[in-house]
């Protein structure tokens, strides 16, 4: 078949068509959001939460805590309740004030928008993290990640968020303001400290994150990771560790990050070509 560019044209016309060429290759590639400096991520969702990889993790995690816009929307839409948490917030804080059960139902509410919408497709879904995938995404070493006990032994007690160990360096997270860390009084704008090794922010403080996990067996307890803006403690600071606590209750210092569970057969590339079709 012949070429475009074999065609008898004038050099000026020729040209001319390798320039729309160039431009119509480049407008047909995936979008994803621009790789800045804050992030690697790979799929931004239609509330413009970001979503990258995790070494040995089967999901993409949202590479910010949910945020006060993001839950307020869900708010709104299913006209629910939200209890003021008595500290100052802005849209870019972490969302508070929210149970276990809150989140869970927001992640349902998030799945059935973008399937409806086309974002994503069936078979994906949001929902918590498992602790184990927390523990992977923290950046824990152990060989087994789904041993969650073995997570709480060994090496891991001298591992935390930030590099370096015990202190926390200056502006390693959103702590307890004894340890000097950041000049936040309470949550922090999600993103306001540098991102770890996948490009996920605020794994260590700012708030505690639910995951999906039972708390030691416990029908009603669930597990929370990650620490607060109000913790100080080195034992309480580890990446390991882990709490738990009855999955209605909602505090200042308790909030959420979402994971994108994709289907058997789904991948980041598919999500980014239903992003671009839904445009
Ligand atoms: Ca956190």
């Amino acid at each position: 078949m012949m070429s475009i560019l074999s065609l008898h044209i004038i050099p000026g016309l020729r040209l001319v068509l390798l320039v729309l060429l160039a431009l119509l290759f480049f407008a047909q590639k995936p979008k994803a959001y621009s790789q800045d400096s804050s992030s690697r991520g790979d799929f931004e969702n239609s509330l413009e939460m970001r979503f990258t990889e995790v070494d040995g993790a089967r999901v993409l995690f949202s590479i910010w805590e949910t945020r006060v816009k993001d839950y307020r929307l869900f708010v709104n839409e299913t006209k629910r309740g939200w209890s003021d948490p008595g500290i100052i917030q802005d849209n870019n804080h972490p969302a508070v004030m929210v149970s276990w059960e809150d989140a869970t139902q927001f992640c349902r509410w998030l799945t059935d928008k973008e399937v409806t919408a086309g974002r994503i497709q069936e078979g994906c879904r949001y929902r918590l993290p498992t602790s184990a995938e927390w523990s992977l995404a923290v950046g824990l070493k152990t060989p087994d990640y789904t041993d969650t006990n073995a997570l709480l032994q060994g090496p891991s007690q001298t591992e935390f968020p930030w590099e370096g160990g015990w202190p926390p360096s200056e502006k390693a997270g959103n702590y307890h303001p004894d340890l000097g860390c950041d000049s936040f009084p309470t949550t922090a704008p999600v993103g306001s400290f540098s991102p770890n090794q996948f490009g996920l922010f605020d794994m260590g403080g700012n708030v505690w994150e639910w995951c999906s996990d039972s708390f030691k067996n416990s029908i009603d307890f669930r597990v929370l990771r990650g620490a607060s803006w109000r913790m100080r403690s080195p034992g309480d600071l580890l990446s390991s560790i882990e709490i738990g606590n009855v999955g209605h209750i909602r505090l200042s210092t308790y909030g959420f990050r979402v994971v994108l569970e994709l289907g058997d057969k789904i991948s980041v590339g598919d999500l980014i070509q239903a992003e671009t079709s839904a445009e």
